[in-house]
């Protein structure tokens, strides 16, 4: 056997060739999965939040770095904050908005004057990504997270009982609703509740279906014009600062990439993101590419819109969807689904090339599987099992992919 074999070079080559920076989302010391697991899982990044911080609140340096000791002191490093959340007056411009936007730089100049590179925000409107179903069972009997698109019409038209939500769907779609909610039993139907407007892991909002409709009416007026102005303006004052504060700023993509309950979206495709990146054209004003995401789009191209973004983006979520035609979808593991991952890969090791940079990049969710099924407790999406294979096998595509290049 050739002698290199037993020598090291093997491996340093590989590392060498490894151009991601392999992350993985904490929720800090109350997560069930411990960054001793992380290690072992292959990443060498954290992505964290100071969810105990009140949305609107500034991130105060002391804060930040206990964190920021508690993740090197397991051997780790704080690639990406996600989020700092925007604060509802924020996307409304009402209420205490400005204040709001000064707590943002401020919070953006304590991070970077902590050292962590990159934050990731998002603007969607009211809630944070949305499913239906958090346990939907797969052939291979693990559990992903699904958007069933006749549930959330179901609890749109006959929990929520919003006005005109029917002119939002399509007849059959209508018809398809009904004959679920008239099938359906409270215990299912106060399940979809719960999954759609009590908060999945790292949305810092939670409602009633009381609160909710309040706070949905707080939104008459808002239209995407609206919004997307918001957005812009929010931009302009906040990128100059990261940019000062050497900090990279990650808009997240809607999720999903489409209006729902009468909210508009505004970070769904290409051309909302170069939008976004015009209305502030310096380098920290830049994208999380979610592969996720913008994939809930059959019209999305995910490897077409890499190339056209990939060079403002300064973090990437990689998983996979299973698309339905009539709109639904579920996650599907991270090699399959309905886009072409080798393709997306590619371009991604390509971007990192041409740039010499090596994106964190996260497994983002993964099924729920093997022996945490058998555990309570676990964070939907942010299992450990599912997660590790994810990473795994995007690390395996990525070595593969460079050194087929
Ligand atoms: C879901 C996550 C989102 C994301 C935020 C970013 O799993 O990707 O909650 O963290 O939208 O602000």
């Amino acid at each position: 056997m050739n002698e290199a074999v037993y020598s090291t070079h093997l491996t340093s080559h590989i590392s060498h060739l490894t151009s991601m920076f392999p992350s993985w989302r904490w929720f800090g010391p109350s997560d069930p999965v411990s960054l001793q697991d992380v290690r072992q899982a292959g990443a060498t990044g954290i992505v964290s939040a100071l969810h105990h911080i009140p949305n609107g609140q500034v991130w105060e340096r002391e804060e930040i770095l206990k964190r920021k000791a508690e993740i090197e002191a397991a051997g780790l490093q704080w690639s990406v904050v996600e989020s700092i959340p925007v604060h509802e007056d924020i996307k409304k411009r009402t209420g205490n908005f400005r204040q709001y936007i000064e707590n943002y730089k401020t919070s953006l100049r304590n991070v970077g004057a902590c050292g962590i590179p990159t934050v990731c925000y998002n603007f969607m409107p009211v809630l944070d990504w949305t499913r239906s179903d958090l346990a939907y069972v797969v052939e291979d009997g693990s559990e992903a997270l699904r958007f069933d698109m006749k549930e959330v019409a179901a609890f749109d038209l006959f929990v929520l009982q919003r006005e005109n939500a029917a002119s939002g769907y399509s007849a059959a779609m209508l018809a398809s609703a009904e004959k679920w909610f008239r099938a359906a039993d409270p215990a299912e139907i106060n399940r979809l509740t719960r999954n759609i407007i009590a908060g999945l892991p790292g949305s810092e909002e939670s409602y009633s279906v009381e609160d909710f409709r309040r706070t949905l009416e707080t939104y008459a007026g808002i239209t995407a014009d609206v919004l997307r102005a918001h957005l812009h303006a929010f931009v302009q004052e906040i990128a100059p600062v990261a940019e000062e504060a050497g900090v990279k700023l990650a808009i997240h993509p809607d999720d999903p990439p489409f209006p729902m309950f009468g909210l508009p979206r505004v970070v769904s495709t290409a051309a909302d993101v170069e939008a976004l990146f015009a209305a502030a054209d310096v380098p920290a004003n830049g994208l999380c590419f979610c592969t996720g995401s913008f994939g809930a789009r059959a019209d999305n191209d995910l490897p077409d819109m890499f190339r056209q973004l990939g060079h403002r983006t300064h973090f990437l979520h990689l998983r996979q969807v299973q698309l339905e035609p009539d709109g639904s979808f579920y996650e599907a593991n991270h090699l399959e689904g309905s886009h072409d991952v080798y393709a997306i890969m590619r371009e991604i090791v390509l971007e990192e090339q041409r740039r010499n940079v090596q994106l964190p990049m996260r497994p983002d969710h993964g099924h729920r599987m093997l022996d945490d099924l058998c555990k309570a407790g676990s964070n939907p999406g942010y299992t450990a099992i599912g997660r590790l294979r994810g990473l795994a096998e995007l690390r395996g595509l990525e070595l593969g992919t460079l050194r087929g290049l």
